[in-house]
Protein backbone atom coordinates (compact mmCIF):
# COMPACT_ATOMS: atom_id res chain seq x y z
CA UNK A 1 0.00 0.00 0.00
CA UNK A 2 0.81 3.45 -0.74
CA UNK A 3 0.88 6.11 1.83
CA UNK A 4 -2.02 8.93 0.08
CA UNK A 5 0.06 11.99 1.26
CA UNK A 6 3.98 10.60 0.65
CA UNK A 7 2.72 10.02 -3.14
CA UNK A 8 1.24 13.04 -3.38
CA UNK A 9 4.35 15.03 -1.80
CA UNK A 10 6.33 13.54 -3.56
CA UNK A 11 4.33 14.50 -6.92
CA UNK A 12 4.68 18.29 -5.80
CA UNK A 13 8.18 17.99 -4.37
CA UNK A 14 9.05 16.75 -8.69
CA UNK A 15 7.48 20.42 -9.27
CA UNK A 16 3.64 18.60 -10.47
CA UNK A 17 1.19 21.17 -9.05
CA UNK A 18 -2.15 20.99 -11.38
CA UNK A 19 -4.20 18.10 -10.83
CA UNK A 20 -7.44 17.50 -13.28
CA UNK A 21 -9.60 15.23 -13.90
CA UNK A 22 -12.70 12.29 -13.22
CA UNK A 23 -12.94 11.15 -10.01
CA UNK A 24 -13.12 7.11 -9.67
CA UNK A 25 -14.04 5.14 -6.55
CA UNK A 26 -10.66 3.35 -7.39
CA UNK A 27 -8.27 6.63 -7.12
CA UNK A 28 -10.67 8.37 -4.14
CA UNK A 29 -8.27 8.47 -1.72
CA UNK A 30 -5.80 10.31 -4.01
CA UNK A 31 -8.81 12.61 -4.76
CA UNK A 32 -9.25 13.31 -1.94
CA UNK A 33 -5.33 14.25 -0.83
CA UNK A 34 -5.25 16.13 -4.25
CA UNK A 35 -8.68 18.55 -3.08
CA UNK A 36 -7.64 18.71 0.29
CA UNK A 37 -3.91 19.86 -0.69
CA UNK A 38 -4.32 21.72 -3.67
CA UNK A 39 -6.35 25.56 -4.56
CA UNK A 40 -9.34 25.39 -6.98
CA UNK A 41 -7.52 26.63 -10.00
CA UNK A 42 -4.67 23.43 -9.55
CA UNK A 43 -6.84 20.53 -8.70
CA UNK A 44 -10.03 20.74 -11.23
CA UNK A 45 -12.66 18.45 -11.49
CA UNK A 46 -13.29 18.37 -15.08
CA UNK A 47 -16.49 17.56 -16.91
CA UNK A 48 -15.20 14.41 -18.88
CA UNK A 49 -11.75 13.16 -19.15
CA UNK A 50 -11.44 14.66 -22.49
CA UNK A 51 -11.70 18.00 -20.97
CA UNK A 52 -8.67 17.23 -18.43
CA UNK A 53 -6.46 16.14 -21.03
CA UNK A 54 -7.16 19.72 -22.82
CA UNK A 55 -6.59 21.83 -19.14
CA UNK A 56 -3.16 19.79 -19.09
CA UNK A 57 -2.70 20.47 -22.73
CA UNK A 58 -3.33 24.35 -22.28
CA UNK A 59 -1.60 24.40 -18.85
CA UNK A 60 1.59 23.11 -19.76
CA UNK A 61 1.95 25.42 -22.68
CA UNK A 62 1.75 28.43 -20.90
CA UNK A 63 3.98 27.18 -17.82
CA UNK A 64 6.17 24.54 -18.69
CA UNK A 65 5.06 22.90 -16.22
CA UNK A 66 3.33 18.64 -16.45
CA UNK A 67 -0.17 18.26 -15.22
CA UNK A 68 -1.60 15.16 -13.72
CA UNK A 69 -4.53 14.25 -15.27
CA UNK A 70 -6.77 11.67 -12.94
CA UNK A 71 -9.34 9.15 -14.40
CA UNK A 72 -10.71 5.57 -14.04
CA UNK A 73 -10.28 3.44 -16.96
CA UNK A 74 -13.70 3.86 -18.26
CA UNK A 75 -12.10 7.43 -19.03
CA UNK A 76 -9.93 6.52 -21.47
CA UNK A 77 -12.52 6.57 -24.38
CA UNK A 78 -13.04 10.21 -23.68
CA UNK A 79 -9.65 11.21 -23.20
CA UNK A 80 -8.94 8.80 -26.78
CA UNK A 81 -9.55 11.74 -29.30
CA UNK A 82 -7.66 14.58 -27.15
CA UNK A 83 -4.82 12.17 -26.54
CA UNK A 84 -4.44 11.15 -30.25
CA UNK A 85 -4.88 14.37 -31.93
CA UNK A 86 -3.62 16.90 -29.44
CA UNK A 87 -1.03 15.28 -27.01
CA UNK A 88 0.41 13.04 -29.28
CA UNK A 89 3.94 13.67 -30.41
CA UNK A 90 3.38 13.89 -33.92
CA UNK A 91 0.55 16.88 -33.33
CA UNK A 92 1.43 19.22 -30.17
CA UNK A 93 3.84 16.92 -28.23
CA UNK A 94 2.67 17.55 -24.80
CA UNK A 95 4.35 16.01 -21.59
CA UNK A 96 1.47 15.34 -19.15
CA UNK A 97 1.53 12.48 -16.30
CA UNK A 98 -1.95 10.53 -16.47
CA UNK A 99 -3.22 8.54 -13.19
CA UNK A 100 -5.66 6.01 -14.08
CA UNK A 101 -7.77 3.45 -11.73
CA UNK A 102 -7.55 -0.11 -13.15
CA UNK A 103 -11.24 -1.05 -12.89
CA UNK A 104 -11.88 -4.47 -14.28
CA UNK A 105 -8.23 -6.32 -14.05
CA UNK A 106 -8.15 -9.87 -15.25
CA UNK A 107 -8.19 -12.05 -12.45
CA UNK A 108 -10.15 -9.08 -9.58
CA UNK A 109 -14.00 -9.65 -9.52
CA UNK A 110 -15.29 -6.34 -10.90
CA UNK A 111 -19.01 -5.56 -12.54
CA UNK A 112 -20.15 -6.47 -15.84
CA UNK A 113 -19.36 -2.70 -17.17
CA UNK A 114 -15.88 -2.83 -16.13
CA UNK A 115 -14.44 -6.71 -17.55
CA UNK A 116 -14.09 -5.65 -21.16
CA UNK A 117 -12.70 -1.98 -20.80
CA UNK A 118 -10.36 -4.31 -17.57
CA UNK A 119 -9.31 -6.46 -20.44
CA UNK A 120 -8.30 -3.70 -22.91
CA UNK A 121 -6.45 -1.24 -20.63
CA UNK A 122 -3.14 -1.90 -21.26
CA UNK A 123 -3.88 -2.59 -24.88
CA UNK A 124 -5.62 0.73 -25.49
CA UNK A 125 -2.00 2.15 -23.77
CA UNK A 126 -0.06 0.41 -26.13
CA UNK A 127 -1.95 0.69 -29.28
CA UNK A 128 -2.00 4.48 -28.74
CA UNK A 129 1.82 4.49 -28.03
CA UNK A 130 1.71 5.65 -24.63
CA UNK A 131 3.96 4.09 -21.94
CA UNK A 132 2.27 3.10 -18.75
CA UNK A 133 3.55 1.68 -15.31
CA UNK A 134 1.67 -0.19 -13.36
CA UNK A 135 2.25 1.54 -9.77
CA UNK A 136 3.47 -0.21 -6.52
CA UNK A 137 5.17 1.01 -3.29
CA UNK A 138 8.29 1.89 -5.33
CA UNK A 139 6.58 5.01 -6.49
CA UNK A 140 9.82 7.29 -5.64
CA UNK A 141 11.42 5.77 -8.82
CA UNK A 142 8.58 5.57 -10.95
CA UNK A 143 7.95 9.20 -10.65
CA UNK A 144 11.29 10.25 -11.23
CA UNK A 145 11.40 7.83 -14.43
CA UNK A 146 7.70 9.32 -15.43
CA UNK A 147 9.73 13.05 -14.74
CA UNK A 148 12.70 12.39 -17.02
CA UNK A 149 10.26 10.50 -19.82
CA UNK A 150 8.40 13.38 -19.62
CA UNK A 151 11.18 16.36 -20.12
CA UNK A 152 12.70 14.11 -22.35
CA UNK A 153 10.16 12.46 -24.56
CA UNK A 154 7.33 15.32 -24.20
CA UNK A 155 4.72 12.94 -24.71
CA UNK A 156 2.00 11.65 -22.44
CA UNK A 157 2.70 8.77 -19.90
CA UNK A 158 0.45 7.02 -17.66
CA UNK A 159 0.68 5.10 -14.17
CA UNK A 160 -1.54 2.30 -13.74
CA UNK A 161 -3.52 1.87 -10.32
CA UNK A 162 -4.50 -1.02 -9.04
CA UNK A 163 -7.54 -1.88 -6.26
CA UNK A 164 -6.90 -0.82 -2.95
CA UNK A 165 -2.72 0.75 -3.58
CA UNK A 166 -3.41 4.27 -1.82
CA UNK A 167 -4.10 4.04 1.79
CA UNK A 168 -7.13 5.60 3.38
CA UNK A 169 -7.12 9.53 3.14
CA UNK A 170 -10.51 11.21 5.12
CA UNK A 171 -11.27 14.31 4.29
CA UNK A 172 -14.74 15.60 5.87
CA UNK A 173 -18.20 14.80 3.35
CA UNK A 174 -19.79 17.89 1.77
CA UNK A 175 -21.86 19.57 3.73
CA UNK A 176 -25.89 17.87 3.36
CA UNK A 177 -27.50 21.33 2.26
CA UNK A 178 -30.94 19.36 1.17
CA UNK A 179 -33.41 16.98 3.71
CA UNK A 180 -33.91 14.40 0.90
CA UNK A 181 -31.98 11.37 0.07
CA UNK A 182 -31.35 10.15 -3.66
CA UNK A 183 -32.98 6.95 -2.86
CA UNK A 184 -35.90 8.90 -1.42
CA UNK A 185 -36.47 10.92 -4.24
CA UNK A 186 -36.24 7.74 -6.61
CA UNK A 187 -38.78 5.75 -4.50
CA UNK A 188 -41.29 8.60 -5.23
CA UNK A 189 -40.79 8.75 -8.39
CA UNK A 190 -41.27 5.27 -9.02
CA UNK A 191 -44.66 5.72 -7.29
CA UNK A 192 -45.87 8.35 -9.48
CA UNK A 193 -44.63 6.65 -12.99
CA UNK A 194 -47.09 4.06 -14.35
CA UNK A 195 -45.92 0.55 -14.56
CA UNK A 196 -46.23 1.04 -18.42
CA UNK A 197 -43.68 3.36 -18.53
CA UNK A 198 -39.82 2.90 -19.03
CA UNK A 199 -36.95 3.97 -17.58
CA UNK A 200 -33.40 5.23 -18.14
CA UNK A 201 -31.50 5.72 -14.86
CA UNK A 202 -28.03 6.95 -14.83
CA UNK A 203 -24.39 4.98 -13.88
CA UNK A 204 -23.59 4.94 -10.10
CA UNK A 205 -25.72 4.36 -7.29
CA UNK A 206 -28.99 6.06 -8.64
CA UNK A 207 -29.55 2.58 -10.51
CA UNK A 208 -28.65 0.47 -8.15
CA UNK A 209 -30.91 2.43 -5.82
CA UNK A 210 -33.71 1.80 -8.54
CA UNK A 211 -32.82 -1.85 -8.95
CA UNK A 212 -33.70 -2.53 -4.90
CA UNK A 213 -36.59 -0.29 -4.71
CA UNK A 214 -37.66 -2.49 -7.70
CA UNK A 215 -36.61 -5.79 -5.57
CA UNK A 216 -38.13 -4.14 -2.41
CA UNK A 217 -41.51 -3.42 -4.00
CA UNK A 218 -41.86 -6.69 -5.02
CA UNK A 219 -41.56 -5.41 -9.07
CA UNK A 220 -39.77 -6.75 -12.18
CA UNK A 221 -36.97 -5.03 -13.69
CA UNK A 222 -37.42 -5.49 -17.50
CA UNK A 223 -38.74 -1.50 -17.73
CA UNK A 224 -35.71 0.03 -16.50
CA UNK A 225 -32.47 0.60 -18.28
CA UNK A 226 -30.03 0.96 -15.80
CA UNK A 227 -27.27 2.93 -17.56
CA UNK A 228 -24.28 0.93 -15.79
CA UNK A 229 -21.15 2.27 -17.27
CA UNK A 230 -21.11 4.97 -20.29
CA UNK A 231 -21.68 7.54 -17.82
CA UNK A 232 -23.34 10.69 -19.21
CA UNK A 233 -25.37 9.08 -22.01
CA UNK A 234 -28.49 8.56 -20.11
CA UNK A 235 -29.75 11.57 -21.27
CA UNK A 236 -29.17 10.03 -25.21
CA UNK A 237 -30.19 6.94 -24.91
CA UNK A 238 -33.50 7.80 -23.73
CA UNK A 239 -33.94 10.31 -26.35
CA UNK A 240 -33.01 7.53 -28.58
CA UNK A 241 -35.81 5.07 -27.03
CA UNK A 242 -38.15 7.83 -26.87
CA UNK A 243 -37.92 7.78 -31.01
CA UNK A 244 -38.33 4.51 -31.45
CA UNK A 245 -41.96 3.79 -29.00
CA UNK A 246 -44.93 6.08 -28.28
CA UNK A 247 -44.39 4.37 -24.48
CA UNK A 248 -43.16 7.49 -21.78
CA UNK A 249 -39.31 7.03 -21.05
CA UNK A 250 -37.97 8.97 -18.01
CA UNK A 251 -34.47 9.66 -18.15
CA UNK A 252 -33.43 9.75 -14.35
CA UNK A 253 -29.66 11.72 -14.62
CA UNK A 254 -27.19 12.78 -12.64
CA UNK A 255 -25.47 16.25 -12.04
CA UNK A 256 -22.04 14.74 -13.27
CA UNK A 257 -23.52 12.41 -15.65
CA UNK A 258 -25.28 15.54 -16.97
CA UNK A 259 -22.10 17.85 -16.69
CA UNK A 260 -19.94 15.38 -18.48
CA UNK A 261 -21.66 15.55 -21.94
CA UNK A 262 -24.09 18.67 -21.19
CA UNK A 263 -23.90 19.03 -24.98
CA UNK A 264 -26.26 16.38 -25.57
CA UNK A 265 -28.64 19.15 -24.01
CA UNK A 266 -28.54 21.29 -26.63
CA UNK A 267 -29.99 18.46 -29.01
CA UNK A 268 -32.43 17.09 -26.69
CA UNK A 269 -35.04 19.91 -27.09
CA UNK A 270 -34.96 19.78 -30.87
CA UNK A 271 -35.82 16.38 -31.20
CA UNK A 272 -37.58 14.82 -28.28
CA UNK A 273 -41.40 14.31 -27.65
CA UNK A 274 -44.35 14.18 -25.44
CA UNK A 275 -43.03 10.91 -24.63
CA UNK A 276 -39.79 11.97 -22.74
CA UNK A 277 -39.42 13.04 -19.79
CA UNK A 278 -36.21 14.09 -18.24
CA UNK A 279 -35.61 14.42 -14.35
CA UNK A 280 -32.20 14.92 -12.82
CA UNK A 281 -31.07 14.29 -9.28
CA UNK A 282 -28.66 17.26 -8.47
CA UNK A 283 -26.85 16.47 -5.16
CA UNK A 284 -24.11 18.56 -6.24
CA UNK A 285 -21.45 15.33 -5.92
CA UNK A 286 -19.96 12.71 -8.11
CA UNK A 287 -21.54 10.43 -5.36
CA UNK A 288 -21.31 6.88 -5.94
CA UNK A 289 -17.23 7.37 -6.48
CA UNK A 290 -16.70 9.45 -2.77
CA UNK A 291 -18.74 12.51 -3.03
CA UNK A 292 -15.81 14.18 -4.79
CA UNK A 293 -18.24 17.96 -5.72
CA UNK A 294 -19.60 19.16 -9.18
CA UNK A 295 -20.17 22.40 -9.96
CA UNK A 296 -24.27 21.77 -10.14
CA UNK A 297 -25.37 23.80 -7.28
CA UNK A 298 -24.09 26.93 -9.48
CA UNK A 299 -26.00 26.23 -12.23
CA UNK A 300 -29.76 27.66 -12.56
CA UNK A 301 -30.81 24.65 -14.49
CA UNK A 302 -34.39 26.85 -14.89
CA UNK A 303 -32.90 29.21 -16.41
CA UNK A 304 -30.41 26.98 -18.71
CA UNK A 305 -32.91 24.07 -19.57
CA UNK A 306 -35.85 26.71 -20.85
CA UNK A 307 -32.90 28.55 -22.80
CA UNK A 308 -32.26 25.46 -24.94
CA UNK A 309 -35.96 24.73 -25.26
CA UNK A 310 -37.71 22.87 -22.39
CA UNK A 311 -40.94 23.87 -21.93
CA UNK A 312 -41.59 23.40 -18.27
CA UNK A 313 -38.39 22.53 -15.03
CA UNK A 314 -40.30 21.79 -11.81
CA UNK A 315 -37.56 22.40 -9.14
CA UNK A 316 -38.30 19.71 -6.04
CA UNK A 317 -37.04 19.29 -2.68
CA UNK A 318 -39.16 17.34 -0.88
CA UNK A 319 -41.46 14.30 -1.72
CA UNK A 320 -44.59 16.58 -2.21
CA UNK A 321 -42.87 18.79 -5.20
CA UNK A 322 -41.50 15.43 -6.64
CA UNK A 323 -45.21 14.35 -7.01
CA UNK A 324 -46.66 17.47 -7.82
CA UNK A 325 -44.31 18.57 -10.66
CA UNK A 326 -44.71 15.00 -11.96
CA UNK A 327 -48.78 15.52 -11.92
CA UNK A 328 -48.01 17.76 -14.64
CA UNK A 329 -45.63 16.00 -16.83
CA UNK A 330 -48.31 13.60 -18.34
CA UNK A 331 -49.15 14.79 -22.54
CA UNK A 332 -46.73 17.41 -22.28
CA UNK A 333 -43.87 18.13 -24.49
CA UNK A 334 -40.34 19.10 -22.80
CA UNK A 335 -40.73 18.68 -19.13
CA UNK A 336 -37.66 18.42 -17.19
CA UNK A 337 -37.93 18.17 -13.09
CA UNK A 338 -34.67 18.86 -11.18
CA UNK A 339 -34.52 17.09 -7.78
CA UNK A 340 -32.28 18.65 -4.59
CA UNK A 341 -30.86 15.84 -2.96
CA UNK A 342 -28.08 14.95 -0.23
CA UNK A 343 -25.33 12.79 -0.19
CA UNK A 344 -26.53 10.48 2.03
CA UNK A 345 -26.44 6.81 0.91
CA UNK A 346 -26.73 3.44 2.41
CA UNK A 347 -23.59 1.68 3.32
CA UNK A 348 -25.27 -1.79 2.50
CA UNK A 349 -26.50 -0.73 -1.34
CA UNK A 350 -26.47 -3.72 -3.15
CA UNK A 351 -25.52 -4.13 -6.77
CA UNK A 352 -28.35 -5.41 -9.81
CA UNK A 353 -28.54 -9.32 -9.76
CA UNK A 354 -29.57 -9.31 -13.76
CA UNK A 355 -26.97 -9.10 -15.88
CA UNK A 356 -26.85 -6.17 -18.69
CA UNK A 357 -28.11 -8.44 -21.49
CA UNK A 358 -30.84 -10.54 -19.72
CA UNK A 359 -32.21 -6.65 -18.28
CA UNK A 360 -31.97 -5.75 -21.90
CA UNK A 361 -33.92 -8.72 -23.42
CA UNK A 362 -36.47 -8.28 -21.01
CA UNK A 363 -37.00 -4.75 -21.66
CA UNK A 364 -36.93 -5.00 -25.66
CA UNK A 365 -39.75 -7.81 -24.98
CA UNK A 366 -41.86 -5.14 -23.57
CA UNK A 367 -41.61 -3.10 -26.29
CA UNK A 368 -43.35 -4.95 -28.62
C1 LIG B 1 -16.36 7.92 -18.26
C2 LIG B 1 -16.49 7.64 -16.80
N1 LIG B 1 -15.80 8.39 -15.94
C3 LIG B 1 -15.89 8.15 -14.60
C4 LIG B 1 -16.69 7.14 -14.13
C5 LIG B 1 -16.76 6.82 -12.64
N2 LIG B 1 -18.07 7.21 -12.10
C6 LIG B 1 -19.10 6.35 -11.91
S1 LIG B 1 -20.44 7.03 -11.23
C7 LIG B 1 -19.66 8.52 -11.11
C8 LIG B 1 -20.32 9.71 -10.44
C9 LIG B 1 -21.58 10.13 -11.09
O1 LIG B 1 -21.98 11.34 -10.50
P1 LIG B 1 -23.47 11.85 -10.62
O2 LIG B 1 -23.96 11.69 -12.02
O3 LIG B 1 -23.54 13.20 -10.04
O4 LIG B 1 -24.30 10.80 -9.74
P2 LIG B 1 -24.19 10.47 -8.17
O5 LIG B 1 -23.11 9.48 -8.05
O6 LIG B 1 -23.95 11.74 -7.43
O7 LIG B 1 -25.54 9.89 -7.89
C10 LIG B 1 -18.37 8.47 -11.64
C11 LIG B 1 -17.43 9.62 -11.70
C12 LIG B 1 -17.40 6.38 -15.09
N3 LIG B 1 -18.21 5.39 -14.75
N4 LIG B 1 -17.26 6.65 -16.40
Amino acid sequence: MINTEDFYNYLVKKNFDFFTGVPDSLLKNLCACISDKSDKKHNIIAANEGNAIALATGYNISSGKYGVVYMQNSGIGNATNPLLSLADEEVYSIPMLLIVGWRGEPGVHDEPQHIKQGKVTLKLFETMDIEYHILDENYEKTIDYCYDYLQTRQKPIVLIVKKGLFSEYKVPPLENLYQLTREEALTTILENISKKDFIVSTTGKASREIFEIRERNGEEHSHDFLTVGSMGHTSSIALGMSIGTDKNIYCIDGDGSFIMHMGAFAIIPTIADKNFKYILINNGAHESVGGQPTVAFNIDFENLLKSVGFNDVYIAKNNDEIKNAMSKFEGKKLQALIIYTNIKSRSDLGRPTISPIDNKIAMMENFK
